[in-house]
Order: structure tokens, then C-alpha cells, then sequence
């Protein structure tokens, strides 16, 4: 018999729904285990290879805790609301609600080719009813703690999706969604308070078992400066503040400079302390929102004032710098904390996503939407394009926004944007335990058994969107008394990104791998495997073409191996091998080097190749490939007469008797003091310990250790 993936994975995965091997019994776990992954924003094109890496290596690290005895939930959704899902649609000339179903069948079926041992009975899609009516729900609770807030600012607009957007998705100037240039527009927008809990944010971090470049990006984000607030008199009446992290440098201001537009520009301000006439200049590098919007420049020790100061002929003074206190003290500076982190700019001028429940009201101003009449839902209209008119389509769909007053029951108008996309995806981790509940947002007593997430794997790109966002809103419902935990994920591990013969995959190079062909030709098992043994995890990795067949010919042998002649009783000389390579596969998976675990399995499937195996080494070897090719180990346990599935069969434990190294590390000391450390054959006796020493002279005496050290005494 041939190995035949084709046939024996839709086997299997049709047996593993049916028999719903990965759903967890979730009233009576014992040992319950949250293990997420970012569900996608999928297109009709289907899942990327990407995802396929991500989801792989999630699900790798489930399936190692299923076997240790867990209970593992693994949920996987979509995330199909907002401007990206609709974009794609406007772009193919589909109707985003009709392409939303397609791009959904295409997806599960996808998710299912990939053999992952997912949840399916609990999916969660953002853009059902079911669904955006609690992220409606969550606004409501958010506005009435007042935590959202209407306000006109200067927001990040950007000119190809013709929407506002948060910082946090218009970093760099350019938008997250499209790549386009993102400029600023003075617009009144709805605002999520995020600032109240900068300092929470900041803090809980420390305590996070997460990825640490993702800690340092939210820590960078969210930016806490801790400086002084100085007053400056102005010459002809008023006076103006500046933020200062450099209270010290007070003696050598000589400007003071303000960001564009305030009104300060070109008056002379008066030095606190030695009373100096300083002129007041606006530029460019001074930020509007920040701080006080103002900067008290000193050229001596600052490159940015000091750069201004000589394209301007400004004095530049060598004054020296102050004790930090004396200084604050002298100037009567105010110690201020200041972050970087702005609001959350949450509503957009765009069609496919949740509306914003919430009604206007000339005479009673903004009242939310009584729960009651929850969902508010998204009409299907034609003119879904937007428009470019800071206004949303729904703006002119008179049915849409003709509503009554919850207050006072007078001619209402509806709000016409829509929520931002990361509102979505902001919560849903909290509603895949009963995902299919309709009486509440989640389920609390399965929030109180399996969160918060236990393990939490996605792309390091959603640092300071996904996973800031998602972090502020469980913070919030923690405050409002709906979760007892602030924080949603204990482990938070960002996978490395895949490329392609060197070069970043991107549809106008065309060298963006499918993953289904390769499923066809090899089967996920192959391509689960090929992935994940590129390079660490976290690492990703360089795809090539002809490297695949190399694990296609590894799993080959474990079959041949498998059908070949297996003994019965136990072979001793196998023993240590195999006690030696569980070891390192289970440490591996457990830091996620997926990598070193599969060449650790190549090794000893060489030596079962060549020694004389039984059924027992070879079940043990296939226990630890369940995890990355869980088809053809499935299978292979079926034909060897494993109880069950294998992938509920007892993860393999080591015996430390065949662990120990054959070699230690001999310390060679001469008069007690340690000269050399050197590799030697454990067991050796004190003469052959002399002779590898190989120490000049003859010593008066000589101490051994044994197993430990040689001290010379001359
Ligand atoms: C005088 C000074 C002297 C400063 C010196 C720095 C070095 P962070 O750490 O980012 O908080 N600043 C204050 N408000 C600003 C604004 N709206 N736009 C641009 N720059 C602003 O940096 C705070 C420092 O950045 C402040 O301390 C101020 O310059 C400047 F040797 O004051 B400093
Ligand atoms: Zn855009």
C-alpha cells in the first residue's frame, strides 16, 4: 500500500468533525486550555500561505497540549467587516455582503484542508447580525461609562479609502488598510477614551508573558514621559506652557517654539529667571497634540532646537544646566506625565461594517439606541462606494437615518458611520466559548473557566492595534464588572513572517503561494510539516519550491517504516534514542522550535530505519509527529492498533536514566585555582583524569573529584 494523502486526510478530517474530536467538553474540563490564534480578514482568494504558517503553528502547539492532558479549545472565525474585506469587493465589483458568503465557504473549506484540530461547533463571522449586535452592545456600554465621546480634531483621513482612521492605523503617514497617503482633516468624529488607561496599559506589561519586541512597540506607543509643565510670561500680557523632560537646561532657553496655528507665534515671551526676551516661533517639529503644543528651545542641548537656532540666527547659550529639583524649583515648574497615546478614533465614513448605535437628538443630543432594539442593521444598499464627503454611504438613505428620540420620542436622526474594523476583533475572543448564545455578548461562567487566553499566537504587525485594542476593552468590561480579569492573554508569541526564495511575497511580484495546490500534490501533512521546519517559528522562514519533496520523502519513510516488519517485545538499543528525541521534542514545542523538533525526529527515524524497532518505538515516534502531520499518524495508529485517536492518546514522557550525557565537564585546578575546563568521558578514573589534564611538572599531590574536578597541588 501506497502512502495516499489525498485519500486518507478528507478521511480523517470528515471523521474528526463527526466525531468532534477537538470540541471541548466545556461544562466539565478539568484542565481547560484557551489556545488562540488571530482569526484572518479572508478574500475569495482565498487563505495566503501565511495564515496557513500562523494557524499550523498555532494549532502544533494545541495538539501538544491535548496529549499532555488538556482540555484545548481552538476556535478559528473570520474577521470579514470593514474596509478591507470591502475594498476587495469594490475591487472585483461584488457587493460586500454577497462576497462575504463566498469569500466564508471558500475560507472553512480551506480551514478544514489544513488539518487543524479546530472548535467547529463555536465560529464566530463579525459581520453576522448575531454577532455586531454585541459590538453595538459593547459601544452602548462604552458611552454610557463614558468612555466614548464625540469631538472635532484634526484626524488621519485617508485619500484612497476616503475614511478617517486612528492612529494607530495611519502610523507613518500612510494607511494600514491600503498603503495610501494619510493626511489630516479637521472632522467631528466619535472618540474611545483609550488615554484613561494609558497608565493600566503601560504597567499590566510588565507582568505579560509576551513576545518582548511586541511589549517594546506598546510601550513605545503608548510613550509615558515624565517632565514638567514651565509657564513663560509673555511680554505684552498672557503667558504660554511648555512640556519639558529637561527641566535642568532652564538656563539656556533662548526660543520658544510653538506648533502651527497657535496664536502665540511671533510674540516675545520672558525668561522665568533671568527675565530675557525670547521670541516665539512656530515650525514644523513641534507636534499640535502633544504636550502643550509648545517647546522651550535650547539649542545647547537639543539637535532639533540647536538646528532651528542656526537657520534662524538664534542665540545659542552655553549656560549650565541646573540641578534637576533647583531648576523646577526656580522656575516654579509643575511636574507633569505626559503620553503619547491618543483617543481611539473609532467611527468611519464607510458602509461594511456595524453602524454606530446611536441616535441624535436636536433637543436631548446623543442617546444611545435602547438595547432592546439591538442589532441596528446594516440595510443592504447599492451605493455602498464611499463617497469622499467625510459623510458615510448610509447618510443618504433616508430610511436608514430617520429615527425618534429614545429620550423625548421627537424627529431623531440616526448616526450613519460605522465602527472602526478593530472594534470587531477587539472582543471576540470573549464570545467563542458560546459562540452561539443570543441572550448575551459572552457567556460568563465560560469566560470564568477559560479565560483569560492561555495562549495567544498572531503577527507582530497587530502590536498596537489588535492587541493594544483588545487589551483596553477587557480593561473596560472589567471596570464595568463583566470580567474579573484585565487582562485577555496571558501568552502573546508574534510568528516570524514567510518569504519566497528571498523575496517578500506580493501579488505583482506573482510569487504568492497558494497552499492549496501543494495540498493537492503532497497533502497538509507535508506542507504543515515543510512550513514549520524552515526556521524557528518566530523566525518564519524562505519557501523553496524543491525543498518540499524533502518532507514528502520523510513521511514516505515513516510509512514504509510503519507497513514494513515491526517485532514484538522491546528493543533496549533503541531505548536511549528515543528517550532522547522525546525530550527534545517536547522542550522544543514548548518554546515553539518547530524546527529542531523535526530534524530531532528525522535523526531517529534514521535509527529506527536501521535498528530493529518494535511497535512500541514506533507508536512513541509517531506520538511526537501527531502535532505537525496529524493525518498520516492518525492513520499509521489506526494500522499499528493505538487505542483511539492518537491525538488523544498520552503524550510520551522521558525516563532521565537514558537522558544522561556521556560526557562532563572535568575542572582542572592547579593550587585550587581553576586554569582549564575541558569535555571528558563521565566515569573516568583519577589516572586518566592526569592524563588528559596533561599538566607540565610533577605536582606534590593531587585531589580528584570524580565526575567533577582535578586540583593539582605543586
Ligand atoms: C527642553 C529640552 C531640552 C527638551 C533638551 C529635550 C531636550 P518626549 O520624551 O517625547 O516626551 N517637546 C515637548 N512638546 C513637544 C511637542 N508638542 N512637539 C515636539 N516636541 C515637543 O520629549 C519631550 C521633549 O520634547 C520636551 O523636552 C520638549 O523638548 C520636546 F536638551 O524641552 B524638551
Ligand atoms: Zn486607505
Amino acid at each position: 500500500m501506497k502512502y495516499n494523502p489525498q485519500k486518507i486526510e478528507k478521511k480523517w478530517q470528515k471523521k474528526w468533525t463527526v466525531d468532534k474530536l477537538y470540541e471541548p467538553d466545556f461544562a466539565s474540563a478539568k484542565k481547560p486550555f484557551y489556545n488562540l490564534m488571530m482569526f484572518p480578514y479572508p478574500s475569495a482568494e482565498g487563505l495566503h500561505v501565511g495564515n496557513m504558517y500562523a494557524f499550523t503553528g498555532a494549532d502544533i502547539y494545541g495538539r501538544a497540549k491535548r496529549m499532555q492532558g488538556h482540555d484545548v479549545f481552538e476556535p478559528i472565525g473570520l474577521d470579514g467587516f470593514g474596509i478591507h474585506s470591502e475594498n476587495y469587493a469594490m475591487k472585483i465589483g461584488a457587493h460586500p455582503a454577497a462576497q462575504a458568503k463566498v469569500s466564508e465557504k471558500r475560507f472553512y473549506k480551506q480551514m478544514d484542508s489544513i488539518g487543524n484540530g479546530f472548535a467547529w461547533d463555536e465560529k464566530v463571522e463579525t459581520y453576522n447580525p448575531e454577532y455586531y449586535k454585541w459590538t453595538q452592545w459593547l459601544f452602548i456600554q462604552m458611552f454610557k461609562k463614558g468612555l466614548a465621546y464625540r469631538k472635532k480634531a484634526e484626524v488621519n483621513w485617508c485619500t484612497s479609502c476616503l475614511t478617517v482612521l486612528s492612529d494607530e492605523q495611519a502610523e507613518g503617514g500612510k494607511c494600514e488598510r491600503c498603503g495610501s497617503a494619510v493626511i489630516k482633516k479637521e472632522l467631528e468624529q466619535w472618540f474611545f477614551k483609550i488615554t484613561d488607561y494609558a497608565e493600566k496599559l503601560l504597567k499590566n506589561l510588565d507582568a505579560l508573558d509576551w513576545s518582548e519586541k511586541v511589549k517594546i512597540a506598546q510601550r513605545n506607543w503608548i510613550g509615558k514621559s515624565e517632565g514638567a509643565e514651565i509657564t513663560f510670561k509673555l511680554k505684552d500680557g498672557g503667558e504660554l506652557k511648555v512640556f519639558t523632560t529637561r527641566p535642568d537646561t532652564i538656563m539656556g532657553v533662548t526660543f520658544i517654539a510653538v506648533a502651527h496655528g497657535s496664536i502665540y507665534a511671533g510674540k516675545i515671551a520672558v525668561h522665568p529667571v533671568t527675565g530675557a526676551e525670547l521670541p516665539v516661533y512656530a515650525t514644523d517639529y513641534v507636534v499640535a497634540d502633544y504636550g502643550t503644543a509648545a517647546v522651550m528651545g535650547v539649542p545647547a542641548h537639543d539637535e532639533r532646537d540647536r538646528a532651528f537656532a542656526e537657520a534662524h540666527g538664534i542665540y545659542v547659550s552655553d549656560a549650565p544646566l541646573l540641578p534637576y529639583d533647583e531648576a523646577l524649583k526656580k522656575c516654579g515648574g509643575k511636574k507633569e506625565t505626559r503620553f503619547r497615546l491618543r483617543d481611539w478614533l473609532i467611527s468611519r465614513q464607510r458602509y461594511w461594517g456595524p453602524p454606530i448605535p446611536m441616535i441624535h437628538c436636536e433637543k436631548c443630543d446623543w442617546q444611545p439606541v435602547p438595547e432592546s432594539e439591538l442589532p441596528v442593521l446594516l440595510p443592504r444598499v447599492k451605493n455602498f462606494r464611499p463617497e469622499g464627503t467625510g459623510k458615510s454611504p448610509l447618510a443618504s438613505v433616508k430610511s436608514f437615518y430617520e429615527a425618534t428620540c429614545p429620550q423625548c420620542g421627537g424627529k431623531a436622526r440616526r448616526e450613519t458611520d460605522v465602527s472602526d474594523t478593530f472594534l470587531d476583533s477587539s472582543w471576540y475572543f470573549l464570545r467563542y466559548p458560546d459562540a452561539c448564545t443570543t441572550e448575551v455578548p459572552f457567556s460568563p461562567e465560560r469566560i470564568k473557566d477559560w479565560l483569560p487566553v492561555d495562549m495567544y499566537i498572531g503577527g507582530a504587525e497587530h502590536s498596537v492595534l489588535h492587541l493594544l485594542y483588545s487589551r483596553f476593552v477587557t480593561m473596560a468590561l472589567h471596570d464595568m464588572g463583566y470580567v474579573d480579569f484585565e487582562e485577555p492573554f496571558t501568552v502573546f508569541r508574534a510568528h516570524g513572517l514567510l518569504i519566497k526564495e528571498g523575496a517578500k511575497m506580493s501579488k505583482s511580484k506573482g510569487n504568492v503561494i497558494n497552499p492549496d495546490e501543494y495540498i493537492e500534490r503532497y497533502g497538509a501533512d507535508t506542507l504543515r510539516t515543510y512550513l514549520m521546519f524552515l526556521a524557528p517559528f518566530s523566525q518564519g522562514g524562505d519557501f523553496r519550491d524543491e525543498s518540499v519533496m524533502g518532507i514528502y520523502r520523510f513521511l514516505n519513510r515513516v510509512w514504509v517504516l510503519v507497513l514494513g516488519n515491526l517485532t514484538a517485545g522491546s528493543n533496549g538499543a533503541l531505548q536511549k534514542a528515543i528517550h532522547k528525541t522525546i525530550k527534545k521534542v517536547t522542550e522544543d514545542i514548548a518554546d515553539l522550535k518547530y524546527n529542531t523538533a523535526i530534524s530531532a525526529m528525522m535523526i531517529l527515524l534514521r535509527e529506527l530505519e536501521a535498528g530493529e524497532p518494535v511497535a512500541e518505538d514506533v507508536k512513541t515516534f509517531l506520538k511526537l509527529l501527531a502535532p505537525f502531520a496529524p493525518h498520516i499518524t492518525e492513520e499509521l495508529w489506526g494500522m499499528l492498533n493505538g487505542e483511539g485517536s492518537i491525538h488523544k492518546s498520552a503524550w510520551p514522557v522521558w525516563d532521565a536514566k537514558f537522558i544522561e550525557e556521556d560526557e562532563f565537564d572535568l575542572v582542572i585546578q592547579i593550587n585550587g585555582k581553576t586554569k582549564r575546563v575541558i569535555k571528558a568521558p563521565k566515569g573516568i578514573d583519577e589516572a586518566e583524569a592526569v592524563r588528559l589534564a596533561a599538566v607540565d611538572g610533577a605536582p606534590k599531590r593531587v585531589i580528584f573529584v570524580h565526575n567533577r574536578l582535578i586540583n593539582f597541588i605543586i
